[in-house]
């Protein structure tokens, strides 16, 4: 005898297409069009740091960084559609996610700069810092999901991983946690297409990566990571079944339209007609065919919008070159107790007086 023992699927959605027309069966009511534009500012107020960001970084003002060109949507979509709540688990690209949530933008300099100063996280906000090894983030979120089931909080936790990050053990032995004990937990993959050089399709022979979620017994979905209402619903679905303690992937499919980071260089890898073909797809040019024809957006509005947020990050960046971290820190927290070395380099550094402005 042969019957199927199982049988799966994924759902792909999409609310707003690239041509700019909405899905009314599919858009959430509460998505007015004012939300629609709060959306708008947000994701345009994080590609203008992102832009800023860059630009630093070729100065020689900060460290290497990590671009969110092309993936706003993703970020600003499935940050609103959490509550205040929510507990966020970045990587090290959700840095759109982090300004939603309302991390002092000269944190995030400071952070930038290469001052753990900048990796403290106000304790208003519930969210871990950026972490850089990969997939590391998922064991951590696991966690604090299991512990909101085990105090009976209310709430969930959304995390972040890249394509490239779904190839790790710590991914999937994180999603069998969390489909075993039914743990309040949304992972977000945001597919971007890229894991620094290596291309989606070597990742996984998998069709869809939410599909991983089905081995762990995880509901998982597939969304237009470039629509940030289509994000917006998937992820606020997702969150109201984890709330209810079923884990949900939810795969956001979406582009990264510029570098892995200031050291890399994409051009050495990759078509340049793909990258032209993703950006015809790109999430703002969609949001303002639609705000547009609604009359809910112009050029004076975005004018108006794009001085104050200029205003806003100069500002930011300001604070943040005028912070002076304590060069005692490079000591500390390294070694649970500081050897000869260290204390003898400590010693130097005080007697050269390096620690006078
Ligand atoms: C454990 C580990 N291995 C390797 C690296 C180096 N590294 C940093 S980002 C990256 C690729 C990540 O790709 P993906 O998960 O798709 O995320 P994306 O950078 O595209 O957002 C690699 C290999 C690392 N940081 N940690
Ligand atoms: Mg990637």
């Amino acid at each position: 005898m042969i019957k199927k023992a199982f049988e799966g699927s994924v759902d792909y959605i999409q609310v707003l297409d690239e041509q700019g027309s909405v899905d009314l069966e599919l858009i959430p009511k509460e998505i007015t069009d004012e939300k629609i534009v709060e959306m708008y500012k947000q994701m345009l107020f994080a590609r203008m740091v992102d832009a800023k960001a860059v630009n630093l970084q070729r100065q020689g003002r900060i460290a290497t960084y990590a671009p969110l060109y092309g993936e706003e949507a993703v970020q600003i979509g499935s940050a609103m559609a959490m509550s205040d709540k929510d507990f966020f688990v970045p990587n090290f690209r959700q840095h759109a996610v982090f300004f939603n949530k309302g991390l002092p933008l000269e944190t995030f300099f400071i952070y930038a700069k290469g001052y753990e100063e900048g990796m403290i996280v106000p304790k208003e906000i519930k969210a871990f810092p950026w972490i850089v090894p990969v997939s590391t983030q998922i064991p951590h979120a696991v966690g604090i999901a299991f512990a909101q089931k085990y105090k009976a909080t209310g709430s969930a936790v959304v995390t972040y991983v890249g394509d490239g990050g779904t190839s790790e053990g710590n991914f999937y032995e994180g999603l069998n946690f969390a489909g075993v004990f039914k743990i309040p937990l949304v992972v977000i993959i945001e597919n971007n297409q890229w894991a620094i050089s290596v291309p989606r399709s070597y990742q996984s022979a998998a069709q869809t990566l939410a599909q991983k979620g089905i081995a762990a017994g995880i509901k998982c979905i597939q969304v237009d990571g470039n629509d940030v209402i289509g994000v917006y619903k998937a992820v606020k679905d997702a969150l109201e079944s984890a709330r209810g303690n079923v884990p949900v992937i939810v795969e956001a499919v979406t582009y990264r339209l510029g570098m892995h980071t200031t050291s890399d260089d994409p051009s050495k890898y990759r078509e340049k007609a793909e990258e032209d073909a993703w950006k015809a797809k790109e999430p703002f040019i969609r949001l303002n065919k639609y705000l547009r024809a609604r009359d809910a957006w112009d050029d004076a509005k975005q004018a108006q919008a794009e001085q104050e947020f200029s205003a806003i990050i100069d500002q930011a960046i300001a604070k943040a070159e005028a912070f002076k971290p304590d060069p005692k820190s490079m000591f500390e927290h390294v070694y649970s107790f500081m050897p000869d070395v260290l204390e003898q380099q400590e010693a130097e550094l005080e007697s050269n007086n390096f620690f006078v402005d």
